[in-house]
């Protein structure tokens, strides 16, 4: 159903009389790049081999939906689809394991870039800027739970190697696509029983990712983070990667830290951390995610927490450190769907925090008027945001309501339905 002109007007009179200029915030809202995760595509296994998937590192994806992608072509030709339900200009967030190898059996300790120029390649062919994630999970030196933290010398080793090389490789996609690349390390590391030892595996991660990070790579075009974890399958006990270490590493080290909505205690708000690390760290990196009752990674929604996340960004003028990523992976539903609806709705946060009479709840909140403040907070509630949201789609020719789930639905008919 498209909206009527006068709809939007309406809309637009009325977040004026608050203060807001609409036309002001959809030109904003379309600079924002979200970086959208490959990995939801094919279930976080990648095409390393023929039949890949994702084992070990306490991640889990659910659920066997027809028509996942089996080949790179394949997720190529379905984030095509999922980009064009998107509005506004993106990135792609790779892992390692999407590596193109042409057939080749290649260790992750040897990959180089080109092992990434047709990712690279087609990134540019679409003006999309690329991030990139080193992928220490779902191969055998990863099996017994410990990659850059490991007792073994030999397995820390490979880990290192394939984390440098991810860097140089992510430095040389930011190079040729004009844009930094990101590149992220996230490890699985942990127990799931008591260990008696905390201190050593910590000691010893340190002193991996010091050798990791040792040459130091040209910011325009790479830049490093990290990502703390507060538990996951079978490292319910103990994860040597946790927020405080990668805090203090990132604060030490200069370093982006990234912050995953599922990677806290459920009562904590991600919204909150935003403006303390931002304080001490120079950047950060969101997974905007979802977690239900753990880190379940389910499909991101317009509820509170997202919201409550993108408000903060705007409100404390943290969008130019923040580079907004989306980490989920559901395979209970049509993965192209789940992929669109997750990334429509952090859009869809993203645009009621920029529309967001700001200016008038901190005047009520400088004068002291905590009752004025928060009847403000309720009443915008209210206000007419879907109406904006549809003209935003409609000038980036994306298509609004049943119409996007009718595109869904006719390339599951004659794509995704012939993948056996
Ligand atoms: C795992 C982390 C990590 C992964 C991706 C696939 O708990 O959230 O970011 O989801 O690297
Ligand atoms: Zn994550």
């Amino acid at each position: 159903m498209s909206t009527p002109a006068s709809a939007y007007a309406h809309a637009q009179a009325v977040y004026a009389s608050h203060g807001v200029d609409t036309e002001a915030v959809l030109a904003r809202l379309a600079t924002i790049p979200l970086s959208l995760h490959c990995w939801q595509g094919d279930d976080v296994g990648g095409f390393e081999t023929p039949d890949a998937e994702l084992s070990g590192g306490g991640i889990q994806v659910t659920g066997n939906y027809p028509g996942k992608a089996r080949t790179l072509a394949e997720l190529r030709h379905d984030l095509d689809k999922v980009y064009s339900l998107l509005p506004g200009k993106h990135r792609l967030n790779l892992h390692a394991c999407y590596a193109d190898l042409g057939g080749k059996k290649v260790g992750r300790d040897q990959y180089d870039v080109t092992h990434f120029q047709s990712w690279i390649d087609w990134c540019k062919a679409r003006g999309l800027g690329l991030d990139f994630n080193p992928t220490l999970f779902g191969h055998p030196l990863a099996n017994d739970g410990a990659t850059l933290s490991s007792r073994d010398e030999g397995i820390r080793r490979f880990w290192i190697d394939h984390s440098i090389a991810c860097r140089k490789i992510g430095a040389e996609m930011g190079r040729q696509l004009g844009t930094a690349t990101v590149t992220n390390v996230w490890i699985p590391d942990g127990s799931k029983d008591l260990p008696v030892d905390r201190k050593a595996p910590r000691e010893r991660l340190e002193a991996s990712l010091d050798a990791v990070f040792q040459e130091a790579l040209d910011p325009r075009h790479h830049l490093d983070a990290v990502e703390s974890k507060l538990f996951g399958i079978g490292s319910e006990s103990y994860v040597v990667g946790s927020h405080e270490f990668y805090m203090g590493y990132a604060v030490k080290n200069r370093k982006l830290l990234c912050l995953d909505a599922g990677h806290f205690h459920p009562t904590e708000s991600l919204a909150d951390k935003i403006s303390s690390v931002l304080q001490f760290v120079p950047e950060i990196i969101l997974h905007v995610s979802r977690g239900v009752r753990w880190d379940s990674d389910h499909v991101v929604l317009l509820d509170d927490p997202t919201k409550a996340i993108m408000e903060e960004l705007v409100r404390g003028d943290f969008l130019g450190r923040t580079h907004i990523g989306l980490d989920y992976f559901d395979a209970s539903i049509n993965r192209i769907a789940a992929w669109a609806i997750g990334a429509r709705s952090a859009l869809k946060a993203l645009l009621l925090g920029l529309l967001e009479p700001t200016a008038r709840l901190r005047a009520a909140e400088e004068a002291g008027d905590g009752t004025l403040r928060l009847l403000l907070l309720e009443e915008i509630k209210t206000l007419p945001f879907g109406l904006v949201w549809d003209e935003y789609l409609k000038r980036h020719d994306v298509p609004t309501g049943d119409a996007w789930l009718n595109e869904v639905k006719n390339y599951e008919k004659t794509v995704l339905s012939a993948r056996a």
